[in-house]
């Protein structure tokens, strides 16, 4: 099981209380459609992802976006538990959608960045560390129900 020490555990409670789900998920899920096109090949039912400009005013992206990050805070508030609250959403992904699970690791980087231009000198190298081990614990979660 994954063990977090009391700094990462703070550094991931102090970034999330800052956190604006609708805001920040819409940025990554934005970023994420924008520099990986690719992965717009799932949200088909989205309508138009034709250009940056369409995909930032698409409001299915926008809404998205804030269900994702929301989820995360399902993670955030479970840290001791993250594979077991994401195991249907796991199913759910390999299953349902077939979202090829490298994508988790895309959006994560967006997430990232994302957080890094909101937070600006507040994201620390140590703070931004447990973001990413956090991040990578959720990604192997949402991984977990492949095969
Ligand atoms: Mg996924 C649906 C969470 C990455 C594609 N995603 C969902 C839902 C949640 C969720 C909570 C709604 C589930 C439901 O309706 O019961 N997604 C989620 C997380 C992460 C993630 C927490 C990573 C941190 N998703 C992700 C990625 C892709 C993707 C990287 C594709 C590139 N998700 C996807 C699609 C749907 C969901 C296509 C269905 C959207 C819809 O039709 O409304």
């Amino acid at each position: 099981m994954v063990q977090w020490t009391d700094d990462e555990r703070k550094a991931i409670a102090s970034v999330w209380s800052k956190v604006d789900v609708e805001s920040t998920g819409h940025q990554a899920l934005v970023r994420l459609l924008i520099v990986y096109p690719w992965t717009q090949r799932y949200f088909s039912s989205f309508g138009n992802l034709s250009s940056s400009s369409a995909i930032m005013g698409n409001p299915k992206v926008k809404s998205h976006g804030k269900t994702v990050l929301t989820a995360l805070g399902d993670a955030v508030n479970n840290l001791d538990n993250i594979k077991e609250t994401y195991s249907k959403l796991s199913e759910l992904h390999s299953e349902k959608l077939h979202v090829d699970p490298e994508n988790f690791r895309l959006l994560g980087e967006t997430l990232i960045i994302v957080l890094a231009g909101k937070l600006g000198a507040e994201f620390t190298p140590a703070v931004q560390a447990a973001w990413q081990k956090l991040l990578g614990v959720v990604i192997s979660a949402l991984g977990r129900q492949y095969h």
